[in-house]
C-alpha cells in the first residue's frame, strides 16, 4: 500500500468529471487500497479519485467513530438512485480545501447502487453522516466540491484564500 499525494484546490482536475471503470479489476483494487491508506492517513472520512489526480469514478469512505472498528467502504462507479426530499444540514470540510468549513445543505438521505472491490453490484441506503460524505464524494467525480453548494459570495472568499496559499506555498 502507499500514501498519494490529495490535490489541493484551484486544480483543474478537480473540476473534471471522472469515468466509470470498464471493470473492478487488480488496478481498481490497488487504487481503492491505497486511497483508504491516504484517506486514514490525512484523515478524513471519505476521499474521491480524483482528489489523487485519478479521473475513475472510485471513491472511498469510512464514517466509523474513532474507538469503534473501521468499517471502510470502497465504490465504483456509485450513482444515487434516491435521494429523500428532506434535507438536512451539516458542516463539512475537504481535504482539497484544507482548513475551510462550511454548512451544507443536502438531502438528509441517499440511495446509492455501486460496485464493491470484488465486482458485485450493492446498494446502500444511508442517512446521517454516511449520506453525506456519499454525496460529497460523488459529486468530487463530477467535478463538484462542497464550496458550489454555496452562495458566489462564501465559494469565492474560500477559493480567493486558496489561491493565495498556493502562491505562498510555491
Ligand atoms: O474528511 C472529510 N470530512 C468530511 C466532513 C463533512 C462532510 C464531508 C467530509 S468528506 C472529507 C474528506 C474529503 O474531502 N472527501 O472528499
Ligand atoms: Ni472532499
Amino acid at each position: 500500500m502507499a500514501t498519494l499525494p490529495i490535490l489541493i484546490a484551484p486544480d483543474p482536475l478537480l473540476k473534471r468529471k471522472a469515468q466509470p471503470v470498464e471493470r473492478v479489476d487488480e488496478h481498481v483494487r490497488k487504487l481503492m487500497e491505497d486511497m483508504l491508506e491516504t484517506m486514514y492517513a490525512a484523515p478524513g472520512i471519505g476521499l474521491a479519485a480524483p482528489q489523487v489526480g485519478v479521473l475513475d469514478r472510485i471513491i472511498v469512505v469510512d464514517v466509523a467513530d474513532k474507538g469503534e472498528p473501521p468499517a471502510p467502504l470502497r465504490l465504483a462507479n456509485p450513482e444515487i438512485l434516491w435521494f429523500s426530499e428532506e434535507l438536512a444540514q451539516s458542516n463539512e470540510g475537504c481535504l482539497s480545501l484544507p482548513e475551510h468549513y462550511a454548512d451544507v445543505v443536502r438531502p438528509r438521505a441517499v440511495r446509492v447502487r455501486y460496485l464493491d472491490e470484488t465486482g458485485e453490484s450493492r446498494e446502500i441506503e444511508a442517512d446521517g453522516l454516511l449520506a453525506t460524505c456519499l454525496q460529497h464524494e460523488i459529486d468530487h467525480l463530477d467535478g463538484v466540491l462542497f464550496v458550489d453548494h454555496l452562495s458566489m459570495l462564501k465559494r469565492n472568499m474560500i477559493m480567493r484564500k486558496l489561491q493565495k496559499q498556493k502562491k505562498v506555498n510555491a
